[in-house]
Parts: C-alpha cells; sequence; structure tokens
C-alpha cells in the first residue's frame, strides 16, 4: 500500500514548495504539490512534477567510485564507502603535514538548500583550518545594493503585492524563477495592476505582462536615472516622504539626475524616448506600485550601484510605505534560524584565508599564491557552473590535484575527481527548510531509503570527521538531533506557530520582526545618500564589458525546464536542448549568414562554445542569448556556455558577472 509523505523542494528558488510524496516500499512512486503550503498551494513547476524520475533515475550514482582513466574522461570502478574515506584521509593528512589546511579548498553552493545539509561541511572544514570559500556565485551584488539604500529593512510579505496598482518585473524572470511568486503578480494584474517587464529579451515572462521594456544588457542604472530625472521633471514626487525619510535627495537631484535627460538615456539603453516617457509617467502616477528586482541586473560588473539606482525610484515614488511596500527583492529569513551552533567558527584555530568562489580557475593555477592540493567539492558542478570553464578545468586536470567530488551524479565536476561519493537526494535524508520568497519554515523527515549505498552531506562529513579523529561531540550527533537543536530555543519568528506542525512536517508561518517606519539605515531612513559607501551618492557605472570589441552582449539566462545545471539528467525535460541553443536577431545572423538549426561557434578571449542557432525576433540586435547551463555529455562540444564568461567580481559583494560578457558568432567551419 502506498502512502503519502510530507516533503520540500530542496532547489534554489524563491518557492521552496510544499510536495506530498507517495511512498511504496521505500521509493518515490510520485510527487505532488501541497494542497495545505500556503505559497505553492498545491502546484509544482514543471521540473518537479516528476522529481520522483530524477529520485530513482538510472543515472544516479550508487557507490563511491574511484577513477581508472585521465581526468575529465569519466572512467571509474566501484570501491567501498571504508576504501574511499580511507584514501580522502591519509591524503588530507599528508597533505596537512606538508601545506597546511589551507592548501585544502571546500567547493560547494545550493545543490540542496536545507539548513543542515547546505552546512555540513562548515564545522568540519573549519576544524580542518582548510581554506574558507566565498559563496558568491548568485547575487551579493543585489544584497549589497539593498543594503546601500534600506539597510536591514524587513521585506514586504510577498502577498503585498495583491494590492499594487502597478508592478515592475526588473530583471526577473518569473514565470521560470519564481513561478508561485508570479501567481500572485497575475492575481495583481486580474485584479487591475498594470505590469511592466524591463528584460533584454522577450522571455515566457515578458509574454505575459502589460508593457516591455528592452533595455541593453548591463544599462538598467542608466534606465532608472532616466525615469527619476523625467519624474523631477514632471514634479511626480512624493515631497512629504522625502522631506520625513528619505536621506540625501537634493544632492542626487542637483548632481546626478540633470546628466540622464531622456536623449541620453535613450541613446544608451536603447529604450525609445516615448517608452521611458510612457514608464516614468505610469510609474509616478501609480498610487501603489511595487519594484520586483530580479537577479538579472546584479550580474554586472555594475550590479550593486544598478541595484542602489533603482531602489531610488520607490524613494522618490513615496511607494516605501504604501500597502505594496515599494519594492520587493525576496524575503528575508536569515534571522529566523540561528546557524551558529552548526557553522562553528570556533572549530577554526584562526580564520583562514576566503577563496571568492567566481575565482576558482585562478585559486586552481599552479601558480596561483598558496597552492591547492585537495578540492573537495559537494552539491555543487563547478566545472559547468562557474565562469572561466576553460581556467576551472586546466586546473582540475591537475595531476596533483587531489579531487573529491560528492554528488547524486556523474557531473562534469565528477568526471575530474580522483574519488566520487553517492550522495543522497532531498527525500533520503532529513532537514529544515526556510525560503527566500515567503515566511514559511518546514522540518522534513526522510521519505524513502537512501538509493544504493548513497549517504547524505552531513553523514559523510560525520564519517570523515570520525577518520580524521576529530572529537567534537557535535560530529557524533544525528541530523534529527542537529534540526531539534535549531529549533530549540526562544525565537520570537516562531511566536504563534504550533510545534505540532513543525514536528509533523507541515509549513510554519514565520513571524518577521519588525515593521517601517523607521527604515532599518543608522539614519533609519531611506538612505539615497550613503556617506559609509566608496560612491556615497549613487550614479551609474559602466559594466565591465562596456568597451569590449566583441559585437554581442552575451545573456546566459535561466531555463524554465533546469535549475542552473541542475535536471540534466532528465530526458523527459527539454532543457538538454535548450542549453545548447544560442539565439540570435535575424539581423544579426543575416549579417553572419547563420540560420536557425545551423551550428555555429560562439567565442571571444576566454573561450569558443559550439551551439545550435535559432533566429527569433525575440532577441534584439546586439544581444545573445543561451538559456540554462548544459552537461558536455549533451552539448555538441565539451566547453559549455561558461567557457565564455569571466572571472571579474561586481562592484560590491564579490559576486558574479555572469551577464556582462561579449561574443562573436560565426559558422561552425564544415
Ligand atoms: N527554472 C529555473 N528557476 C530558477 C533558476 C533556474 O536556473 N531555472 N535559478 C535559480 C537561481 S540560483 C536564482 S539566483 C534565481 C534567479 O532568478 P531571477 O531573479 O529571475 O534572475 P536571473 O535568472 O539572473 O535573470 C532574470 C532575467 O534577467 C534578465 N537580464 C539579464 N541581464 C539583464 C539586464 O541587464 N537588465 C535587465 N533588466 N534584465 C536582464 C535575463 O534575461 C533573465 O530573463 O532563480 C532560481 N530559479
Ligand atoms: N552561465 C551561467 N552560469 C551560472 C548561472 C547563470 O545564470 N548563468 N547562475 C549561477 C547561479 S545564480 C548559481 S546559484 C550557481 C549554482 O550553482 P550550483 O549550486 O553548483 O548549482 P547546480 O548546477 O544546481 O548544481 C548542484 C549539484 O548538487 C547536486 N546535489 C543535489 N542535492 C545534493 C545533496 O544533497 N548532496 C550533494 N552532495 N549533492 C547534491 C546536484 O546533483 C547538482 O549536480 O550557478 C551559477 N552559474
Ligand atoms: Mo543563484
Amino acid at each position: 500500500m502506498a502512502e503519502w509523505r510530507r516533503s520540500v523542494c530542496p532547489f534554489d528558488c524563491p518557492d521552496a514548495c510544499g510536495m506530498l510524496v507517495e511512498v511504496e516500499q521505500g521509493r518515490a512512486l510520485s510527487v505532488k504539490g501541497d494542497p495545505d503550503h500556503f505559497h505553492n498551494r498545491g502546484t509544482l513547476c514543471p521540473k518537479m512534477a516528476h522529481y520522483e524520475r530524477s529520485v530513482h533515475a538510472e543515472a544516479r550514482l550508487k557507490t563511491p567510485l574511484r577513477r581508472t582513466g585521465p581526468k575529465g574522461e569519466g572512467r571509474f570502478e566501484p570501491i567501498s564507502w571504508d576504501s574511499a574515506l580511507d584514501e580522502i584521509a591519509q591524503r588530507w593528512k599528508a597533505i596537512l603535514a606538508q601545506w597546511g589546511g589551507e592548501a585544502i579548498l571546500p567547493y560547494s553552493y545550493a545543490g540542496t538548500m536545507g539548513l543542515v545539509q547546505r552546512n555540513a561541511g562548515h564545522p568540519f572544514f573549519h576544524k580542518l583550518g582548510a581554506s574558507r570559500l566565498d559563496r558568491t556565485i548568485c547575487t551579493p551584488a543585489k544584497g549589497a545594493g539593498q543594503a546601500a539604500v534600506l539597510g536591514a529593512t524587513p521585506a514586504p510579505d510577498p502577498e503585498a503585492v495583491l494590492s499594487a496598482d502597478l508592478v515592475v518585473l526588473w530583471g526577473l524572470h518569473a514565470l521560470a524563477t519564481n513561478l508561485h511568486g508570479f501567481q500572485l503578480v497575475r492575481e495583481a494584474r486580474r485584479r487591475g495592476a498594470k505590469v511592466w517587464a524591463v528584460e533584454t529579451y522577450r522571455t515566457a515572462t515578458t509574454d505575459q505582462v502589460d508593457h516591455v521594456l528592452l533595455v541593453r544588457p548591463g544599462t538598467d542604472g542608466v534606465l532608472a536615472a532616466g525615469v527619476m530625472h523625467l519624474m523631477v521633471e514632471n514634479g511626480a514626487l512624493d515631497e512629504t516622504f522625502l522631506a520625513q525619510h528619505v536621506e540625501g535627495f537634493e544632492a542626487f537631484a542637483r548632481e546626478v539626475l540633470p546628466q540622464f535627460p531622456p536623449a541620453v538615456v535613450a541613446a544608451r539603453t536603447g529604450v525609445d524616448e516615448a517608452a521611458l516617457r510612457a514608464f516614468a509617467q505610469a510609474y509616478g502616477a501609480a498610487l501603489n506600485p511595487q519594484i520586483q528586482v530580479g537577479g538579472g541586473i546584479t550580474r554586472y560588473g555594475n550590479g550593486a550601484m544598478t541595484t542602489r539606482l533603482i531602489l531610488c525610484l520607490p524613494a522618490l515614488q513615496g511607494a516605501y510605505l504604501k500597502p505594496a511596500g515599494g519594492a520587493f527583492l525576496g524575503t528575508s529569513t536569515s534571522g529566523a534560524v540561528s546557524m551558529q551552533q552548526l557553522l562553528r567558527e570556533d572549530f577554526q584555530a584562526r580564520p583562514t584565508r576566503l577563496v571568492n568562489m567566481n575565482q576558482l580557475g585562478a585559486a586552481l593555477d599552479p601558480g596561483a599564491d598558496g597552492p591547492v592540493k585537495s578540492l573537495y567539492v559537494y552539491h555543487s558542478n563547478p566545472a559547468a557552473v562557474a565562469p572561466d570553464q576553460g581556467a576551472v578545468r586546466a586546473g582540475l586536470l591537475r595531476e596533483d590535484l587531489f579531487t573529491v567530488v560528492h554528488e547524486r551524479f556523474l557531473t562534469d565536476t565528477a568526471r575530474y575527481a580522483d574519488l566520487v561519493l553517492p550522495a543522497t537526494s532531498s527525500l533520503e535524508h532529513p532537514d529544515l527548510y526556510r525560503a527566500y520568497g515567503h515566511y514559511g519554515l518546514q522540518r522534513v523527515r526522510a521519505a524513502i531509503q537512501p538509493v544504493g549505498e548513497s549517504r547524505s552531506n552531513w553523514a559523510t562529513f560525520q564519517a570523515l570527521a570520525a577518520r580524521m579523529g576529530f572529537e567534537e561531540s557535535l560530529f557524533r550527533q544525528s541530523e534529527e538531533e542537529i534540526i531539534d537543536a535549531l529549533l530549540s530555543g526562544p525565537n520570537p519568528w516562531l511566536d504563534g506557530a504550533d510545534p505540532s506542525d513543525l514536528a509533523e512536517g507541515r509549513v510554519v508561518r514565520l513571524s518577521p520582526p519588525g515593521g517601517r517606519p523607521p527604515f532599518g539605515t543608522p539614519s533609519g531612513k531611506v538612505e539615497i545618500l550613503n556617506p559609509r559607501e566608496p560612491e556615497p551618492l549613487p550614479r551609474p557605472l559602466p559594466s565591465h564589458s562596456e568597451g569590449d570589441p566583441h559585437p554581442l552582449a552575451l545573456v546566459t539566462a535561466p531555463s524554465l525546464y533546469s535549475l542552473n545545471s541542475t535536471f540534466h539528467e532528465r530526458e523527459d525535460l527539454p532543457a538538454r536542448k535548450i542549453a545548447s541553443t544560442l539565439r540570435l536577431s535575424p539581423e544579426d545572423a543575416a549579417a553572419r549568414g547563420i540560420a536557425g538549426g545551423e551550428v555555429v561557434l560562439a567565442f571571444n578571449g576566454l573561450g569558443e562554445v559550439k551551439l545550435v542557432a535559432e533566429v527569433t525576433d525575440r532577441v534584439p540586435k546586439g544581444v545573445a542569448v543561451v538559456e540554462g547551463v548544459a552537461w558536455s555529455a549533451f552539448s555538441k562540444g565539451r566547453a559549455t556556455v561558461n567557457a565564455l564568461t569571466s572571472q571579474r567580481l561586481t562592484d560590491r559583494g564579490g559576486g558574479s558577472t555572469f551577464y556582462d560578457n561579449r561574443i562573436e558568432v560565426k559558422l561552425f567551419p564544415a
């Protein structure tokens, strides 16, 4: 008899959807959205609707593996856990003795968002004295820009958007990346809100909005300044709000905005003057607008500054005190669970060096300061998702680098490993989940037995700790005990939550403290002028690639049918085909003699990638688009899209600049 168990989608998406799993004899037969979950209300995205196909995929790793062929080729033999763990401990002890702990580098990101499994390596690597990884591959520039203007001001509830009369999706592919947040936007639209999208090309999201502004990649700061220039000109300002709750508006209006009249803005952004005026008019006149800021604008050399400029718009509008809250950049629930008891920074003898994860290629360079002799990768796939793939893969090829990869599948990264360890999927281990798109917290038990000999991140680090002789009692606690500890003690975020809901795996609503005003900045105001920033007044910055002579801006956007490099194991999803496709405008294709379906070479100073051209007027001239991050195995050539992206960082926050690269394209020589 099958029974239904509660679980959560573990992946890196704002929604953290509640799911029900149909289990029979230790196998997951099917999944469906949990109808009792307040955010996803019974629906799942197309990727997760058949999660059981990923969990029980033929390609799941079932035993530890040792490499038998050259690095990168993917030839391995099965070995036992004991011999894998012994070998790791022996190699690491030798490296510690000869090179010191900093020669060992952990590399992880967000294969699972569960608080225990995601952070399972921290106490271990702190104790080991390994190099620390600065986990900045996603959108820290957005956080830095937000912090500069709003400090720690709590985000509005996601449902606040239902009251809005105008919504702007700014660099947010909500239909793909935040489906259930987008359902709220669609509901607001049904109630009469006008929805605008600011994008670089036409997406499935822009098909469902009222107005689309296509901006030249990386120029949104100029666009925002141009809108504010017109708001000043139109007198569409909330003078009372500006006087009471904003720092630095006069200086901004005097020193920055005059440089951005419509003609200048149209020329730099590619948005024509009439559209710019219509947007400024609509935004200025709205009674209760909300801007949703996505990741798209932040993956540029100017990402933090662009975020600051966009967040000035609701200040001029007075929207920050209106019911929709002015701006939504995701919920901030990091205060909800105190993680120190798991992270254990106190296990470090001293803070070791910090390696920016976007610069893995540089860190693995044999000439780098302080060599990396061993890399331990868990729930991440840097050979595919990290920028400057050529440098990353050259590093992974080093014979003197001892690489261990803990994975569910033989990913591009795992193919370079000396040892591969099989990982559980989220249905096979317990965890605790919070979201970045709603205020829910959910505790999940394992729904099925581990597939094959796979072990969870925590169980693997426990075994490694035992091999390394670490005696701290934390390493002997079970996952369930750690979750109990994380949930114990007084916690105002859990006021009103029923402990039995948590214990039984139902989602509970968190109560985030605070409201506004005052705003969570030192001045208590919205800080257009922030004296603690290197640039106290926001003013548009050029992106890194402005001036790069390669003619096409490469936007490596998210795909509806994958999540970064996850879900490419699934033949039933079109992820593989999409990630191998380069979309070009008819003008750019014609100028190069390229027709749809032809194999092309996209290249720049960093590398070259073989892709299949799709010619479409949904992409404007001067832009090239690849959606998703492919696996080499399902690509035209070995290199995939990140062979074209650079290790350069954002202006603030040390973030990735995946969209800030230029390329040229030519027909692949027959
Ligand atoms: N289906 C699916 N869902 C996902 C993911 C996925 O890969 N697939 N990834 C997950 C992760 S890790 C994250 S961080 C989030 C990110 O999700 P989002 O917040 O949506 O951000 P991005 O994916 O960076 O990009 C959103 C859009 O920004 C556009 N864009 C690029 N450059 C610019 C620009 O200069 N200006 C403007 N206005 N727009 C620009 C892109 O074309 C893209 O459509 O989504 C998560 N959810
Ligand atoms: N070109 C380009 N590159 C990008 C992006 C882009 O937009 N364009 N987006 C970037 C962004 S926003 C992000 S956040 C990063 C994401 O980078 P990653 O976090 O590395 O994301 P994934 O590609 O999803 O790889 C996660 C891996 O974890 C494995 N996994 C899942 N669960 C577990 C588990 O419990 N234990 C273990 N050990 N493994 C597990 C999965 O099988 C999968 O291979 O990629 C970045 N790369
Ligand atoms: Mo991300």
